[in-house]
């Protein structure tokens, strides 16, 4: 594979740290001691800075501007006002030589940027009054942006998420990633069918992000490893085959109206050579930039599946690509020549956010050993202290392998580093279990099985100095059922910590109604101190409160239907129950579920068994994308698209029942969506669905839940109380006897009147215009395999919406309820969750 030789990089460039060469001491200026500093915050100074940024920034004068030059002119004002902070920031850390959290995450789903930033800057209502000064509207510039989509769900806007909170906590992180040219695909519908569109999110430029090509890093691939004799020491170095460069590209991480601002680095590839100039001369054009096309592939485009890794040889080159970069990052450009690197563990904490950066392990152990030249055991006793692992899923098909075939090709020399720690750790098992070689079999971090791979949560766990679940019954179920034989060994190793999400983006940002309520309430400390919504329980008795409540609800349905005309031109009606099921497609989710529940009241009415005046009028929101190569879950956006046109032209239904289905669900709709919401939807097999954090955000902006005993529904239910949460269906432990004893769904289908009925309505072609067959691929898979028990719980289900359905009708009950799910769900503040890291397995602290 020899794409690119090994050259030095582009002349002028330096590939380790792209330090300047030239005096010892850096420039300095008097004036350059507060490098920049923050515009005014007047409406005026405002005005000054927009216009300077339109005329020098996008060339263009007001009078002659387009939206996009005004949304990239008012993106880069906003930015000036974080400048000062930013470098401050950077220049404090490096001072102050605090301990840095390295959150290592493949994803970021970030969401747009502007109000974020305008939040955060508390500039909202300067930038709004000097854009209406010049005659514009922060809305309509506000539409510009495209979303940074790069992740697929809960993970990646999991990491959002707690960078954003460290940044409000003062705490020192760098985030690193991957800078796709593509995000998470955009999903359009034609015949109700799920079509992928790339997402061009840079095509109209990144004004958020800053570039810096002079500090390029290398990274190698391929080749083979060689022994030689370092002055009588033998040593194993690797001889590399290919390389390309990793670009920084730096993203402001604003804390909340704190002045601190940390970063996010996310890395690009590109070749070390642009092109061949003498194949280029020669006249082969295509080979003379194939080199190029080749590096810039690895960070072109992310995968698309969630939870279900293909161990695509691409994805384990992104992989590498950018834990090496973001590993060389700190220890040469952050920490520099003179560290001594016995320190490492007292600068840096590398959270592995799931396995994909596992890697990053061997990694830092051939740079210590080869490069650095430390003994091994030294090496590891650093490299164990400086890693934490997050699991962040139960499915075991979701546990990410490499087939040492494929790693061995890519990255000969980790392969071999990684036998080396499983030599050690097996040893270390044999010792403490003698005699059980089935258990040292099991722990392997090599599989034998289809293939002989690499077990990346094995590896991960054998070196993180913790291992964490993501919520209390996720957690345990780690450590009983996924790595129980990893427990038994280490149990001080294994530990929980809830997720939680920003009540900054999600209930200050995206639900400005009710938290001005709350800010009415309690003052504004609670952007900053979730827990303080506990002081919003007497409020739930009321009735004025409630009265306001139900005003902001209406206020924010309102922004939805308006939003939902122009974006998709679907129709919201008024008046009825908003329920809401948002999430990626899976089959452990369960959207098979909810369709059901949707067919049986559409069956009922139009049996004639119930009068549709007697139904509580009901939208039925569904957001999803499916993994494009996921058959299982296309097929069911075809039904739900399907049932929704029937029903939604059906007259005998008409004001009763309605489903919409909005095509690409991302970060920018659930910001208008959640808070519209009455009725979230949580309904996984229990002990499939790791955490949800969804099912967060819709408790925290006064919806209630009905959901199933799993994840974070769990500590909500507790949290909340019973009286105000849905819960129905059958616990983990139920579940997993069901599933010994052998279960059949069919049995369900013939005991059960009305799932039969909704089912045979699906086959009897209602929905397909009389095609009988147009769902086989879904109703087969429901009655002979359902590995998701979808039937089992069934009736559990639709008897919890009429529970639902009770209750909604008594206005009064359901919004004490509502206020209640806000008031007792602080909890879930991505601050607490980054509290718990920091005392639980970062042993680091805010910088202030
Ligand atoms: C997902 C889980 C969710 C969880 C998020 C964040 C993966 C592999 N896991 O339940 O399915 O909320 O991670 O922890 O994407």
């Amino acid at each position: 594979m020899d794409r690119n030789s090994i050259d030095d990089p582009i002349p002028g460039q330096r590939a380790n740290g792209g330090r300047i060469v030239g005096p010892t001491s850096p420039p300095s200026h008097p004036l350059a001691l507060a490098p920049v500093t923050a515009p005014p915050h007047s409406v005026d100074g405002f005005v000054r800075e927009f216009l300077r940024e339109l005329n020098t920034g996008q060339g263009v004068a007001l009078s002659q501007s387009t939206v996009n030059d005004q949304y990239l002119a008012l993106a880069r004002t906003v930015r000036h006002y974080l400048m000062a902070r930013w470098l401050e920031t950077v220049r404090h850390n490096r001072e102050s030589g605090a301990k840095v959290v390295g959150y290592l995450s493949a994803e970021y789903l970030l969401g747009r940027q502007l109000d974020n930033a305008l939040m955060a800057t508390d500039l909202g209502d300067v930038a709004e009054k000097a854009l209406a000064s010049c005659g514009l509207d922060l809305a309509t510039l506000r539409e510009q942006e495209v979303e940074p989509g790069l992740g697929n769900g809960g993970l990646g806007r999991l990491a959002a998420c707690f960078i954003d909170s460290l940044a409000t906590m003062s705490v020192p992180c760098i985030g690193y990633g991957i800078r796709y040219e593509y995000g998470i695909f955009r999903q359009t519908f034609v015949g109700g069918r799920q079509i992928e569109q790339p997402d061009t999110w840079l095509a109209m430029g990144g004004p958020w992000e800053f570039p810096h090509p002079e500090a390029a890093v290398r990274v190698d691939f391929g080749g083979y490893t060689e022994t030689y004799d370092d002055d009588g020491t033998e040593r194993t170095r690797w001889v590399p085959s290919w390389n390309v460069l990793g670009i920084p590209y730096n993203y402001m991480v604003p804390g909340y109206q704190n002045g601190r601002v940390n970063t996010l680095r996310l890395w690009s590839a590109v070749a070390t050579k642009a092109f061949d100039l003498a194949i280029f001369n020669a006249g082969d054009y295509a080979e003379a930039v194939r080199a190029q096309t080749f590096a810039e592939n690895i960070t072109k485009v992310l995968y698309p599946e969630d939870s279900t890794p293909q161990g695509k040889e691409l994805r384990l080159q992104q992989q590498y690509f950018f834990v090496a970069c973001s590993i060389r990052d700190f220890i040469d450009r952050i920490l520099g020549e003179d560290f001594d690197l016995h320190q490492l563990p007292e600068r840096i904490i590398y959270q592995l956010n799931d396995t994909h950066p596992v890697i990053a392990v061997p990694e830092l152990m051939r740079l210590l050993v080869d490069e650095k030249k430390f003994e091994w055991d030294e090496a590891w006793e650093i490299t164990r202290r400086c890693f934490a692992y997050t699991c962040h899923t139960l499915l075991p098909e979701a546990l990410e392998t490499w087939s040492t075939d494929l790693l061995g090709r890519l990255l000969p020399r980790h392969l071999e580093i990684i036998y080396r720690i499983n030599d050690q750790f097996l040893t270390q098992v044999r010792d403490a279990f003698p005699h059980d070689e089935l258990r040292v079999r099991r722990m392997s971090i090599i599989g034998d099985y289809p293939e002989r791979s690499v077990r990346m949560a094995h590896l991960a766990t054998v070196a993180g100095s913790k291992v964490n679940g993501v919520a209390a019954l996720h957690s345990q179920l780690l450590a009983d059922k996924v790595l129980p034989d990893f427990s038994a060994l280490w149990p001080e190793k294994f530990t929980n910590v809830t997720n939680g999400v920003t009540p900054r983006r999600f209930l200050r940002m995206a639900n400005p109604a009710l938290s001005s309520l709350i800010t009415d309430a309690l003052g504004p400390g609670w952007v900053t101190d979730l827990d303080r919504l506990a002081e919003l329980e007497p409020y739930a008795e009321d009735a004025e409160f409630r009265r306001e409540f139900r005003a902001a609800k209406e206020t924010n349905k309102g922004r939805l239907r308006a939003l939902l005309a122009r974006r998709d031109g679907i129709d919201l009606p008024e008046g009825h129950l908003l329920d809401v099921m948002v999430k990626r497609l899976h089959e452990y989710k369960r959207q098979s579920l909810k369709l059901l529940h949707v067919v049986t009241l559409y069956d009922q009415v139009v049996s004639g068994r119930v009068d549709p005046e007697t139904i509580t009028p009901r939208t039925v929101v569904f957001g999803a994308k499916a993994a494009p190569g996921y058959r299982m879950a296309k097929e069911t956006i075809f039904l739900i698209n399907q049932v929704g046109a029937t029903i939604n032209a059906d007259p005998r239904v008409a004001g009763r029942l309605t489903v919409a289905f909005p095509a690409n669900y991302n970060v920018t709709l659930a910001e208008t969506l959640i808070p519209a919401a009455d009725l979230s939807e949580q309904i996984s097999l229990a002990g499939m669905e790791a955490s949800g954090t969804g099912n967060m955000k819709f408790a925290l902006n006064g919806a209630l839940t009905i959901g199933t005993d799993d994840g974070a529904n769990v500590e909500i239910r507790e949290l909340v109380g019973d009286e105000h949460f849905f819960l129905f269906g059958m616990l983990e432990p139920e579940v997993a006897a069901l599933n010994s004893i052998g279960y059949k769904p069919s049995a369900h289908y013939e005991s059960d009147p009305d799932l039969k009925s909704a089912i045979n309505l699906i086959s009897s072609g209602a929905f397909s215009r009389g095609d009988r067959h147009a769902f086989e691929p879904v109703v087969s898979n429901l009655l002979y395999h359902d590995r998701f028990m979808v039937l089992a719980d069934y009736r559990a289900y639709v008897d919890a919406q009429a529970r639902v359905e009770a209750k909604f009708a008594d206005p009064e009950a359901w919004t004490r309820s509502a206020i209640l799910n806000v008031a007792r769900t602080g909890f879930f503040s991505s601050d607490r969750s980054m509290r718990d890291y920091l005392n639980r397995i970062w042993r680091a602290a805010p910088d202030r």
